[in-house]
């Protein structure tokens, strides 16, 4: 599928004849897997994707805290909102390293948060689900940092270094996120029947949107074919997807779960699920603002920076403090 895709795309793309000499060499280096640093030579395209796509990535942590930031005061146990409380935590040091990797492409911070709460840039659509019960941070764990993974790991080898490297720690934590939420399944499905339904239920609600969080159908991709043959991506959505269903369906299969779609089934020919109709009519819906959640996440990502202003401002007056003592003691020496 992704020789096809960068078949698809190469038809489209221009051949290394048809490049300047600075863009096939660089375009040679990709080919060879030799990763490109930021003070390498790059074509502007390829640094717009970047930016596009880690800041997209950045942005999707930074929202990701709050549909589980709203079950941190009603966890279970003290255990359980120990470790949800970490978890929050390791999603915002997400953000941090991707804002940082962006920043090398030349964007400032200040520029991609003033585009977040613009309403200009993209975030994952899986964020704009309301998280209505404690096993949705179950399903969260298990199907959405499970999938998150899926995407991730090929992201670890894509062409720009310190994109690629900022994915390799992430990665990590996502799978510790992967397996507290499947942790918080199991101990629902071993409960009482209301326990194991309220786990049934919230893989009902989280099932489809999971799937939507791969992008749309390679069909519809419009930035596949130019990303794969400039290795960001290394496989396509649907290569993904697929890679999901076929690895989450016997684990609720495990758990004694019914996996929400009645068309899927096992096909002994290609040796994965065939599964059913995605609504893509959902999913547009979603990524155009008008989600469940949408104009609530926002309003509240707002708030917090707006509210977290008196500390920013203490801090750079501490930094221009510490600067000028620095300063006077250089003069005084
Ligand atoms: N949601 O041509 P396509 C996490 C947009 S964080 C919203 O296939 P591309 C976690 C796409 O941006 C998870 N928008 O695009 C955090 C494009 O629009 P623009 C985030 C979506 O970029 C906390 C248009 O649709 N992960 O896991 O080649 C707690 C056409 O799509 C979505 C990443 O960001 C979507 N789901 O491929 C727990 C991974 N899908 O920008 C968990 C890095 C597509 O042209 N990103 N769109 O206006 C990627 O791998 C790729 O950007 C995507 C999309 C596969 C998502």
């Amino acid at each position: 599928m992704y020789a096809q895709l960068v078949d698809t795309g190469s038809k489209k793309l221009r051949s290394l004849d048809e490049m300047s000499p600075e863009e096939s060499a660089f375009q040679q280096k990709v080919d060879e897997g030799i990763k490109i640093e930021p003070k390498d030579w790059m074509p502007e395209g390829y640094r717009k994707t970047l930016i596009r796509q880690i800041s997209q990535h950045a942005h999707s942590e930074i929202v990701g805290q709050l549909p589980e930031g709203n079950w941190v005061t009603r966890a279970p146990t003290l255990k359980r909102k120990s470790i949800l409380l970490a978890k929050i935590q390791d999603e915002a040091g997400h953000g941090l390293y991707l804002y940082s990797a962006a920043e090398t492409l030349g964007v400032s911070r200040d520029q991609m948060v003033a585009d977040l709460h613009s309403g200009k840039a993209k975030y994952s659509s899986i964020f704009n689900y309301p998280t209505l019960t404690w096993a949705d941070m179950g399903a969260i764990g298990w199907l959405v940092d499970g999938s998150a993974i899926i995407n991730q790991i090929p992201l670890c080898r894509c062409s720009y270094g310190p994109y690629a490297r900022a994915m390799i720690r992430v990665c990590k934590e996502e799978s510790f996120h992967a397996r507290q939420g499947y942790d918080i399944m199991m101990s629902l499905c071993k409960g009482t029947p209301e326990q194991k339904q309220m786990a049934q239920d919230a893989l009902n609600r989280w099932w489809w949107p999971s799937l939507m969080m791969f992008g749309p159908s390679d069909a519809e991709s419009v930035n596949s074919a130019q990303s794969a043959a400039w290795r960001i991506k290394l496989f396509s959505n649907d290569e993904l997807r697929q890679k999901m269903v076929d690895q989450t369906v016997p684990q609720i299969e495990y758990l004694g779960l019914t996996v929400p779609d009645p068309d899927l089934k096992w096909n002994e020919e290609t040796g994965h699920y065939d599964y059913g109709k995605i609504d893509w009519e959902e999913f547009t819906n979603v990524i155009k603002g008008n989600g469940p959640c949408n104009r609530e996440r926002l309003r509240t990502r707002v708030k917090a920076y707006e509210d977290g202003a008196w500390f920013r401002d203490a801090l750079v007056a501490h930094a221009e403090k510490q600067e000028r003592r620095k300063a006077e003691a250089q003069r005084a020496a």
